[in-house]
């Protein structure tokens, strides 16, 4: 796409639409802003973000007049497909782009993509680690909450870019092409925006559309989708395995780490040597290890970094003890499939905080993993009624109601006992109630910190 003498509208004043203008700004591109929050107060945004300093600001809706003189739109990920501003945009014959789009168009070097509906953000952090171990000019970003824009410009021909990328990203992309992409699993997650199980499936897999034919594809060979997926992607697909010995690829041998490059077998680690638990961390560690060696890095480098590696905030986090009950930080269980993964990695009887925006996901499976060892459910949030149904009909009725997040910490602190565990695992994204699942996330961790003692 030609930019120079043109003009974009960017869409949202989030963390994305910020860094996409301050990008257009560096490159001399006029834009204006436009976001569909009527309420949004310009004199905040303006102190956090100088770029928008003297913009023209479209606020509520976006009308023909408005798109007069615009030649193309820059998209935040949170702003649907088929919202109405976007129908007007499209109706427009104004072309489309994401912040990610924008963002892979002004950058240099190589990229390593990851998506999927778990695990995600601790793929692209580990990932990050084990290109960091031989590559000097390694940057972390997309989904993980810091903007691909916001490196663009400062990219060159030896830069690695690792990028978690969402579904809602992917749905704006053209031209982009990573060097080595991952699709990790695909789970139901997102379905009021993507519609159906089959939309979000392609969605996933468009991560690859643009990838050369000798470029890379990371799979889970254990997702059927994927599985399928890998024999007909026209790529070279490197596949991992938690169940099963590979011929060639990464797999889990009992308590070990593998990789069959086709001629010999490594063992990359042992899993009593990692610092993260639970079969899903395995299958994160695998997905980035397949990154790496595509990369280049050697296997020894490899299982050096994967031995200091820690989990990162907000997945299965340890906070604090307090009057012997441990909390637990899972706020990036945003969906039934990822708050499984939080109680599966329970040791202890637990007080389970849950709840928050409807995404139409169902309920049944995640209640069925309590397993005995959810003593009670404190519901927050939209969903709290849909929750609480669904528990009922799965005859576990110790279940309350909480206005916040903040009442559902302290009524968990109140009840539990010494030797019990409070994880707040929602199963549901925080929108509604917080900006983001990191807002919820810091914010359960200052109430844990608040807690009294008890007399
Ligand atoms: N807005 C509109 N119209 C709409 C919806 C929103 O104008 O219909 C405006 C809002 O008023 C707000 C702005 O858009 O001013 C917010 O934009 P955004 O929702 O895209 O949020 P950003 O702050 O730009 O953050 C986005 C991602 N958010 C979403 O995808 C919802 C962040 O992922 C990401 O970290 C960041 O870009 C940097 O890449 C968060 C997320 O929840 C963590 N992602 C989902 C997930 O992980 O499940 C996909």
């Amino acid at each position: 796409m030609e930019f120079t003498g043109r003009k974009g509208l960017v869409a949202g004043s989030g963390v994305s639409g910020i860094a996409a203008a301050k990008l257009l700004r560096q490159k001399e591109i006029e834009f204006v802003l436009f976001d569909a929050n009527k309420e949004l107060d310009l004199d905040a945004l303006r102190a956090r973000a100088p770029v928008f300093a003297n913009t023209d600001v479209i606020l509520g809706e976006l009308t023909d007049a408005d798109l007069a003189e615009i030649d193309f739109a820059v998209v935040s990920p949170g702003i649907p497909t088929d919202s109405d501003a976007i129908n007007v945009i499209r109706g427009n014959q104004i072309p489309i782009i994401g912040e990610i789009e924008l963002a892979f168009l002004f950058s240099k070097g190589k990229i390593a993509a990851i998506t999927g509906t778990n695990g995600k953000t601790t793929t692209t952090a580990l990932t990050g680690e084990l290109l960091k171990s031989c590559f000097y000019d390694v940057k972390v970003v997309g989904n993980i909450g810091i903007p691909y824009t916001s490196v663009a410009a400062q990219t060159t021909d030896d830069t690695l870019i690792v990028a978690e990328i969402s579904s809602f990203q992917l749905e704006t992309i053209q031209d982009f092409a990573p060097d080595v992409s991952a699709i990790l699993n695909i789970t139901p997650d997102h379905l009021d925006r993507h519609k159906t199980m089959e939309c979000y499936i392609k969605t996933k897999e468009s991560i690859t559309k643009n990838q050369k034919p000798d470029s890379v594809c990371v799979l889970n060979y254990e997702d059927e989708a994927l599985r399928e997926f890998g024999d007909f992607a026209g790529i070279k697909v490197l596949y991992f395995s938690s169940r099963r010995v590979l011929e060639q690829g990464l797999y889990l041998d009992g308590n070990e780490i593998c990789y069959a490059d086709g001629n010999s077998i490594h063992t990359i680690i042992h899993t009593d040597e990692l610092n993260i638990l639970g079969v899903h961390n395995y299958e994160n560690v695998m997905a980035a290890s397949a990154i790496a060696i595509s990369f280049g890095v050697p296997v020894e480098k490899i299982t050096e970094v994967l031995k200091h590696f820690k989990a990162v905030e907000h997945r299965i986090e340890y906070v604090a003890e307090r009057n012997g009950v441990k909390y637990y930080n899972d706020s990036k269980g945003t969906n039934p499939d990822a708050a499984i993964k939080g109680i599966q990695a329970m040791n202890r009887p637990t007080y389970l905080i849950g709840g928050g925006y409807d995404k139409q996901a169902g309920y049944d499976e995640w209640i069925e993993s309590f397993d005995g060892k959810v003593k009670q459910l404190l519901l927050i949030g939209q969903t709290k009624e849909k929750i609480a149904q669904s528990a009922r009909a799965h005859g576990f009725n110790d279940i309350v109601f909480c206005d916040s997040l903040k009442e559902a910490v302290e009524l968990a602190g109140a009840n539990a006992s010494e030797g019990d565990a409070v994880l707040l695992s929602p199963a549901c994204a925080s929108w509604g109630m917080f900006k983001n699942y990191e807002e919820r996330g810091r914010m359960f961790k200052e109430y844990v910190f608040g807690q009294q003692k008890k007399e």
